[in-house]
């Protein structure tokens, strides 16, 4: 094994995964060299500063860049390991979009060489990490690439899936379990000595396309189990039960475990990886694209009701809480409390405020639409109905739930002690008796 200090790292892609997975790498003593195609997030990082908000992260990054043993380019650099992380979107049909990831591919060919190891991270259709090996021997016929020759391949090339939650990305990158595809078994295990470098958890070995579906199967779990709790909440509020208390007491059931409903799923990968799965299986995956549809669903009937309490409450100033797609992060992508900030604010305009304590300025939509950012007391004093649509924890402690004269429409059920908080009609209009 090559030694620590000696180990040159190319992570491609800076963003919410190849950042913190470059800095816990570098912070290992290898010498990383960060890629990404956008000159701002080169200079900041090289400045020890970071572009996105995530817990300990900013003192991470400071550290290993002082050290000298992170440092970011738009160039990539010959490496002894390669670590793809980039963005697999899906196209406006929902097929998915490996575009980013071949072309980080024909960045690495142009530095590959004998010995080398080219590890993909991004989440990816099934059979992506061979078409990269197919792809990589017709940039490189020079190498003989695994899956791809005859005899012992040249480099190792491994699909190993990120799997940390955006919050606690830095914790989770050490502590998870890693679940590493080779394309090859012995490409799983140069990749294997690689992840136990800096990874507590335990780091097994398996095929590359089983690695690429698991990491699929787990987010699309997911995203049937908060579609089922989304469809309970409709039905809970045709039936006008509070479905926050009945999933409670459901839970107390030693095998029962219910997760929570919200204004729908957002986040760039539970709201897209099921996709790559149905896509992958159009006839089959009967239940997971059920599931993508009613959490989309969600987001249209929450909007439906915001809309119905805003036409009733009058022009009074009307508080949207929250813009990101989960609780206390900055992240917006796919957030469905953003669109439905954006659909009240192009219907309502001035009428509608924003409270979002983790960004600084409202995304250009909203302030085109006439919408406000104000802080959270701002909101108190001025408007007299609340839409609850991110569950931040600054939130909580706020005493709007006990509030009479306020209207209140709380997607999260961040207080769940108010009766009035679920059930139609007194859970959109709550005012004084
Ligand atoms: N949500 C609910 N109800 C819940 C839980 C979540 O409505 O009970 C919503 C959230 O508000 C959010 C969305 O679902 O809009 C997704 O949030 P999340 O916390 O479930 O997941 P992500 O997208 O932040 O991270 C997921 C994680 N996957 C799983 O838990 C299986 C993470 O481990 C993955 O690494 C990440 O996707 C990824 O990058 O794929």
């Amino acid at each position: 094994m090559v030694p620590e200090s000696e180990l040159k790292v190319a992570v491609i892609g800076l963003g919410y995964i190849g950042l913190p997975t470059a800095a816990v790498i570098a912070r290992t003593g290898a010498m990383v060299l960060g890629v990404d195609v956008r000159d701002e997030v080169v200079e900041t990082i090289n400045s020890g500063r970071v572009h996105i908000e995530e817990i300990d992260l900013d003192g991470l990054v400071s550290g290993v860049v002082a050290r000298g043993t992170l440092r970011a380019s738009t160039r990539i650099e010959p490496s002894d390991i390669f670590v793809i992380a980039v963005p697999t979107p899906f196209h406006d049909d929902r097929t998915p979009d490996i575009g980013y990831v071949l072309q980080a591919t024909t960045t690495v060919a142009t530095v590959l060489k004998a010995g080398d190891t080219v590890i993909l991270e991004s989440t990816s259709p099934v059979g992506t990490t061979e078409k990269l090996a197919a792809f990589l021997a017709q940039l490189r016929p020079d190498l003989k690439v695994p899956g791809q020759c005859v005899g012992t391949p040249d480099i190792a090339i491994a699909y190993c899936p990120e799997r940390v939650l955006p919050g606690r990305i830095v914790v989770e990158l050490i502590d998870n379990d890693r679940c590493i595809g080779g394309v090859t078994a012995r490409c799983g295990r140069k990749a294997l000595h690689f992840y136990r470098r800096f990874v507590r958890g335990a780091c097994v070995t398996t095929t590359a396309r089983a690695a690429e579906m698991t990491k699929l199967v787990e987010n699309a779990f997911r995203d049937v189990n908060i579609a089922f709790a989304n469809e309970l909440s409709i039905i809970a509020e045709g039936m006008g039960v509070d479905v926050w208390e009945v999933i409670g007491l459901a839970n107390r059931h030693p095998r029962v475990n219910i997760l929570q409903p919200g204004p729908g799923v957002g986040g760039h990968c539970i709201a897209v990886d099921p996709w790559f799965l149905v896509h992958g299986d159009p006839d089959n995956a009967r239940l997971i694209r059920t599931a993508r549809e009613v959490n989309d669903a969600k987001t249209d009937h929450v909007i439906a009701r915001a809309e119905a309490m805003v036409a009733q409450a009058g022009s009074t100033p009307i508080a949207c809480l929250g813009l990101a797609f989960k609780a206390n992060i900055d992240d917006f992508r796919e957030s469905p409390a953003l669109k439905v900030a954006e659909h009240l604010a192009r219907r309502f305009g001035s009428q509608i405020r924003i409270v979002e304590p983790h960004v600084a300025t409202l995304p250009a939509g909203l302030t085109e639409a006439g919408a406000t950012l104000v802080d959270i007391d701002t909101a108190i004093e001025t408007c007299s109905a609340f839409i609850v649509l991110v569950d931040h924890e600054v939130f909580k402690s706020i005493p709007l739930g006990e509030r009479a004269d306020k209207h209140v429409y709380d997607t999260r059920g961040i207080w769940p002690d108010q009766p009035e908080t679920a059930p139609p009609i007194r859970e959109l209009h709550r005012s004084a008796a």
